[in-house]
């Protein structure tokens, strides 16, 4: 199957497809195990392109990568704007590193419209790791993936899993739905809050600190160093009254300052004691295997529609047919299936 040129000779080629049309699948998923940073970045383009064609080649590819995949903590972390997050991963992913890591950092922005104004942001925020050749941070795509951010970052996270990255870190740029997608992606997710706040816990809501594996009160230096350790009691008092995640793991509370980098080691400690545990319990295996699912349901959805779509006589029915639902004329439920028994008439 490997035949012909090695990508490696074709220099300057950052298209999808490389030079000649059909790229060569088997060579590309080889250097992205290599490492290849380039071709890793062209695979990331690919994921995250519109085009059918480009899809279907990023579909080939992953299905090549899967069995290299799942090697790393995936590892998520949420968190009100200013509490932190980049702060964190800038200063936990260079001790990482330096202690013999990988570290991919992907952004997530389930809000997203917007474009470059974040990714900037972050760049800046990550000043130190942005410096390490061990490290690959990739911005939120930008615009266009309505409904589809969480499904394509779980496949650029998997190209890094290839890739040889053993951690990877999902920061989350929106608020609100941003803990639904880490869940759809991440084995774990911390929960940053800062101090203060008191007993309204930030108006952090309750399904959010359900849906925390481990939560840290940042900024826990100088004359925040104290309203800190009470945050993080009130913390640990309202996780006794909500519903553990898991069944016989507490969720942990630690304190923790990036800009000192304090705590940071203890709380990288409870990362991997975590993810130990929920590996140990079986949890992870099924964690990831209901995520592939979930994505695979994701995906038929949209392939679907996409399909449809390709049927100028499917398309005017679908289009009558939005025109009656809004109307009142017709229930969405008589319209679906008038336009699924079109598409495909029952035997
Ligand atoms: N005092 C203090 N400030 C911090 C700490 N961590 C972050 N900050 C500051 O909080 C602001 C927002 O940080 P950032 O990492 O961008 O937050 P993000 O929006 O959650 O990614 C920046 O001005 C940081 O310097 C900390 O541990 N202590
Ligand atoms: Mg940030």
């Amino acid at each position: 199957m490997t035949a012909g040129a090695s990508p490696s000779g074709s220099a300057g080629s950052t298209t999808v497809a490389g030079s000649s049309g059909e790229p060569d699948i088997t060579a590309w998923a080889a250097q992205i195990r290599r490492g290849d940073r380039r071709s890793l970045a062209r695979a990331i383009t690919a994921i995250e392109s519109t085009r059918a064609d480009h899809r279907r080649t990023a579909a080939a590819l992953l299905d090549a990568l899967l069995p290299h995949t799942g090697g790393s903590v995936r590892l998520g972390i949420t968190g009100t704007p200013g509490v932190g997050k980049s702060t964190i991963i800038d200063t936990l992913g260079c001790n990482l590193i330096d202690a013999g890591h990988r570290v991919a950092v992907l952004a997530v922005d389930p809000s997203s419209n917007r474009t470059g104004g974040s990714i900037l942001g972050d760049k800046t925020r990550m000043a130190s790791l942005v410096l390490r050749p061990e490290a690959f941070i990739r911005p939120s795509p930008s615009g266009g993936l309505t409904g589809g951010v969480a499904r394509r970052t779980r496949d650029v996270l998997l190209a890094c899993e290839a890739a040889g990255f053993d951690v990877v870190i999902v920061e989350t740029m929106g608020v609100g739905q941003a803990e639904t997608a880490v869940a759809e992606i991440c084995d774990l997710f911390l929960l940053l809050v800062a101090p203060g706040g008191g007993d309204d816990l930030q108006g952090i809501k309750r399904g959010v600190m359900e849906l925390a594996d481990v939560v840290a009160v940042n900024k826990a230096d100088g004359p925040l160093a104290g309203p800190a350790r009470h945050t993080a009691a009130d913390y640990r008092h309202a996780l006794h009254m909500v519903r553990p995640k898991w069944a016989g793991i507490t969720t942990p509370v630690l304190t923790c300052s990036a800009l000192a980098g304090e705590g940071l080691d203890e709380l990288w400690a409870t990362v991997v004691d975590m993810h130990g545990q929920l590996s140990a319990a079986g949890h992870l295996v099924a964690l990831r295997a209901d995520q592939a699912v979930s994505q695979l349901n994701a995906e038929f959805g949209h392939l679907l529609t996409e399909r449809l779509g390709r049927s100028p006589e499917l398309t005017a029915l679908r289009h009558r047919l939005d025109a009656d639902v809004r109307s009142g004329v017709r229930s969405p439920a008589s319209a679906a299936a008038e336009l699924v028994d079109a598409a495909w008439p029952e035997p």
